[in-house]
């Protein structure tokens, strides 16, 4: 089965230049002028297009068990979802309960994503601590594509690491060759807050933002930026929602320390005056963590991106529908933390990001795509035009246009935190492992077609 792409401008994180693009099975096989497309080929014409590498979010949740329920989308629905935005590869979260063995949730996790649409992998969660944990890292990382260990510095008396944890499991990753990440909220500060709020009889949607600020995030980042520093590993802090976390990470890079930052794009788009609505189920649509900020953060953050000191984009799509929500109805700290996006992170990014000057073309690609692939291992293979690379191409009409709407939307949860947005450049044509999986609306996606990706360990380095 070959597919080629014709007549459009390939994009690279490194340049942009006028390539069709040849794919026979699930492998790019040629990029060059005036391909032939071999007999039986399904030929796409891209004229006046962007050819660019499938959209890489780092940062997902389908079916997730959180807050007392499950998150709406499953690992079909969600994949199908970002196909349908010229996203086709997710990298998702293994969130063993404490004291849950590491490989149990593991396999968990990868028995609900055999149904996914689109590629998959897998951060894994250190929620605990004990010898077994040591050991697990180990076989995640030597005999499962684990690269990566993700630490939840928020959420008191449910997920969140001690110090003691992320001082031992990043010293752990280390050793492996694995890069811990983070979610960077001081817990302990959240939960006190929330319960001042609750006790002032404060307990909507608003009391969300006011039990979360941006000291609260940036306390954590310092903390995780400087227990990497003393150990020497790399860091990845996930959703920088805030300027304080940013200028953390800012000044650790200018000191020669290896941390990289993620942004949300809704973190980029939508601000914090969403908690002022007076409909609950609008205020509590957005209640996620870190929170959505007041607009000088947005600004903080593109700068963030074109200075290089925020590396990719990503959604944290985490879905629930109105009825999940309205358990927090009485008690904002009972609302399910999560919000959609995988679907529409690509073009609000292109919309807000390169029809601006902010990006361009090829910074997209590096921000939407092959940095991700760098940073967690998984380049050229993915992240990159290129013969031997996979086939998950997105064709990207900068003409096009669409009204984003929790209506037409193929994600579930019924709600959209860029409802309403008009924007000008969208996908036309998603190509995932050499397959046509979305084409001017048409959704193809397949149950069960998305691959695990094995990520490759680094090279260990000692410990300083
Ligand atoms: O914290 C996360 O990343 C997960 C639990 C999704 N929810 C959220 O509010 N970000
Ligand atoms: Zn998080
Ligand atoms: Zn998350």
């Amino acid at each position: 089965m070959a597919t080629l792409i014709r007549g459009g401008t390939v994009v690279n994180a490194d340049r942009a230049f006028r390539a069709d693009v040849l794919c026979e099975g699930d492998k790019i096989v040629a990029v060059g002028p005036s391909l032939l497309a071999p007999a039986g080929a399904e030929v796409i014409d891209a004229g006046g297009q962007y050819v660019m590498p499938g959209g890489i979010d780092p940062h997902t949740h389908m079916n997730l068990p959180f807050m007392g329920t499950v998150t709406q989308d499953d690992f079909f629905t969600g994949t199908a979802a970002g196909l349908a935005g010229g996203n086709t590869t997710i990298i998702d979260f293994v969130i063993p309960n404490p004291q849950q063995p590491l490989l149990e949730a593991y396999h968990q996790w990868r028995g609900w994503a055999e149904k996914a649409a689109g590629d998959y992998t897998f951060h894994v969660a250190i929620t605990w601590w004990s010898d077994k944990v040591h050991e697990e890292m180990g076989t995640l990382v030597r005999n499962h594509g684990v690269n990566s260990f993700k630490h939840f510095m928020a959420y008191k008396n449910a997920i969140m690491a001690d110090d003691e944890t992320l001082v031992k499991s990043f010293r752990r990753a280390l050793e492996l060759g694995a890069i811990p990440t983070v979610h960077a909220e001081n817990g302990e500060l959240v939960y006190q807050l929330q319960q001042d709020l609750l006790r002032q009889g404060i307990t909507g949607p608003k009391a969300h933002p006011l039990s979360r600020p941006p000291a609260v995030e940036a306390e954590a980042a310092n903390r995780a930026i400087a227990i990497a520093n003393v150990l020497n590993t790399p860091l990845y802090i996930v959703h920088v929602s805030c300027k304080e976390s940013l200028d953390a990470i800012t000044r650790a890079r200018a000191a020669g320390q290896r941390v990289y930052g993620e942004a949300l794009a809704g973190h980029l788009i939508v601000d914090d005056s969403v908690y002022d609505h007076p409909d609950f189920d609008f205020a509590a649509g957005h209640v996620m963590s870190p929170p959505f900020r007041s607009r000088e953060h947005q600004k903080a953050l593109w700068q963030g991106l074109q200075g290089g000191n925020l590396h990719t984009t990503a959604t944290d799509h985490c879905t629930f529908c109105a009825e999940q929500k309205a358990a927090g109805r009485n008690d904002f700290t009972k609302i399910p933390n999560g919000c959609g996006g995988v679907e529409d992170r690509m073009a609000v990014i292109w919309d807000e990001g390169v029809n601006s000057g902010k990006l361009t073309p090829s910074e997209f690609v590096r921000v939407t795509s092959a940095n991700a692939a760098q940073i967690f291992n998984i380049y050229p293979r993915k992240g990159l035009i290129a013969a031997g690379s996979d086939a998950d191409i997105v064709v990207w009409d900068p003409e096009g246009s669409r009204t984003i709407s929790a209506k037409t939307q193929f994600a579930k949860g019924g709600f959209n935190v860029f409802e309403g947005r008009t924007v000008k450049g969208i996908p036309s044509t998603t190509v995932a492992a050499g397959k046509v999986v979305f084409h001017r609306g048409d959704l193809r996606a397949v149950e069960g077609a998305g691959r695990h990706v094995d990520r490759p360990a680094f090279a260990p380095v000692t410990a300083r």
